[in-house]
């Protein structure tokens, strides 16, 4: 009996524990499930929270693509208006260059005749004019070097040389041959930049002698001597040099007056030629047989650039009427003048 109880009392108490264990492990499936839960909304909401941080971030994905479109259409508009004004602007610059320039070129004058007045104050202002015959009154200096402005040709003055004595004055020097100093057998690059100094032998150039002449108002004055002090001259009321697109062509010469002869007239409407450029009539190159530059044709009845005190046939400082082709110059100029209207 006791052992039955025992017996008994044991199976009561294993079936306790064994309930015990089933209620516990319940108990520790329960909080597993639910902690399992917590952890999948965890992850559910943070996945959440991802995908309508993405929609955020894709909206504005899309506002940024939609403001890329719309700045690049102002671009475009910005660009295509930039071109459109392009070519006023350019006009506005060029225009306020140009006064720039002038303001520069004028303060330099100013800083140049106040250095003059200070190191050498007996001599007048230089001033700019647009020719030699702008200074005949302004000035008490005479003949002299004056700087002058031809707009075409550049805004910045140059230097010429101005003889305010002769026939009435306002003359610049174009050609000036008197020893013999400087070599006149150039090519074409330094016929149109211009040879020698204004003080001695000396040739303006040829684009400047363009951009002097084209307006047709200048006369020409020609001086000659020979070596016996014989004197001439040929005198032309219209004298127009070409551009270079024309070979500086000398297109206009007009009544001739004087007693050296009408000798350039053979070379009206001809273009200038140099050893390197021949643009003569000739089948030869005139420059290169007369060793010089002129406006030949086959070849000249005048050769101002010839070669100095040569007397061989045709290669010296020739004109025809007065020295024939066997004799050279002993000095010769050519002079040209703004017509008073
Ligand atoms: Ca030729």
């Amino acid at each position: 009996m006791l052992l039955k109880t025992i017996c008994t009392i044991f199976l009561i108490y294993v079936s306790v524990i064994k309930c015990h264990d089933l209620y516990a492990h319940d108990n520790n499936y329960a909080h597993l499930r639910t902690e399992q839960s917590h952890r999948i909304d965890d992850l559910l909401q943070k996945l959440f929270d991802h995908i309508y941080e993405a929609r955020g971030m894709n909206r504005e994905m899309d506002e940024l693509k939609r403001e890329q479109v719309h700045h690049g259409i102002l671009l475009n508009e910005l660009i295509s208006k930039f071109n459109g004004m392009d070519k006023e602007n350019n006009l506005q610059w060029n225009a306020l260059n140009m006064v720039m320039i002038e303001l520069y070129n004028k303060k330099q004058i100013l800083i140049q005749n106040q250095n003059q007045n200070q190191t050498k104050p007996e001599l007048e202002p230089i001033g700019i004019g647009g020719s030699c015959i702008d200074f005949l009154n302004s000035t008490q200096r005479g003949s002299s070097i004056y700087s002058i402005i031809v707009a075409s040709f550049s805004q910045l003055p140059f230097n010429v040389s101005c003889d305010q004595d002769t026939i009435g004055g306002g003359w610049i020097t174009v050609l000036r041959r008197q020893d013999g100093s400087v070599d006149f057998f150039r090519k074409w690059e330094e016929y149109k930049r211009g040879i020698g100094t204004l003080d001695g032998e000396y040739f303006i150039g040829l684009e400047k002698l363009h951009h002097l002449t084209k307006a047709g108002d200048q006369e020409l004055l020609i001086e000659m001597e020979d070596f016996n002090g014989r004197q001439a001259y040929a005198k032309y009321d219209q004298f127009v040099i070409a551009s270079e697109e024309e070979n500086y062509k000398l297109t206009k010469l007009g009544k001739y007056a004087g007693d050296a002869g009408d000798d350039l007239r053979y070379h009206r409407g001809r273009m200038f030629s140099a050893r390197d450029r021949d643009n003569d009539d000739f089948s030869g190159n005139c420059a290169e047989t007369s060793l010089g530059g002129w406006w030949y044709g086959m070849c000249h009845q005048s050769n101002l650039m010839g070669v100095y005190n040569d007397t061989r046939y045709a290669k010296g400082i020739n004109w025809f009427a007065f020295t024939g082709r066997n004799a050279s110059l002993k000095k010769a100029r050519m002079l040209i003048r703004t017509k008073k209207p």
